[in-house]
């Protein structure tokens, strides 16, 4: 008995030596994707926010988890009245991206904000994909949510 399990183990090695142990580090360098976020607020008095943004980006083949919009690439003082900002995610392959989910904590003075819009570039595949917000994230106005999931918006 014990001779014929160690004769199917010397069977198995040879498959063991089919997957490389780099293999699943190189498969993720060709996998991981490029996205440019560009987030736009609304030019209307009390639209900006100083409260911590966090956004999640959905496709067909996966999400890229709950990330902090932490540091704007092209602004100092982030999500304020008329600007966007801008931001890159490095994320696996998320396939045809359909939805995110983007809120606020509603920490800080002011916390109320008015997003206008969510522009998600696809640097690898070079598509753009368009989310138009267009409400308030705030405790007080609208249906007072914070928390939004917003469907891309097809031309
Ligand atoms: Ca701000």
């Amino acid at each position: 008995m014990n001779h014929k399990r160690l004769q199917s183990s010397r069977f198995a090695e040879p498959f063991c030596r089919v997957i490389p142990c780099n293999c699943s580090f190189i498969l993720h360098s060709i996998l991981t994707h490029t996205y440019n976020v560009s987030v736009r607020t609304g030019d209307m008095y009390g639209a900006g926010t100083d409260a911590n943004v966090f956004l999640t980006i959905y496709g067909d083949l996966g999400d890229t988890g709950e990330r902090k919009l932490a540091k704007s690439e092209n602004n100092k003082n982030k999500f304020e009245r008329g600007e966007v900002d801008r931001f890159t995610i490095e994320a696996v392959d998320l396939g045809q991206v359909f939805k995110i989910r983007i809120r606020h904590d509603n920490t800080m003075v002011g916390a109320d904000w008015y997003l206008d819009q969510v522009e998600v570039y696809d640097v690898e595949t070079e598509e753009v994909y368009m989310f138009l917000c267009e409400r308030w994230l705030s405790k007080k106005k609208e249906d007072k949510q914070i928390d939004r999931i917003v469907y891309v918006k097809v031309c």
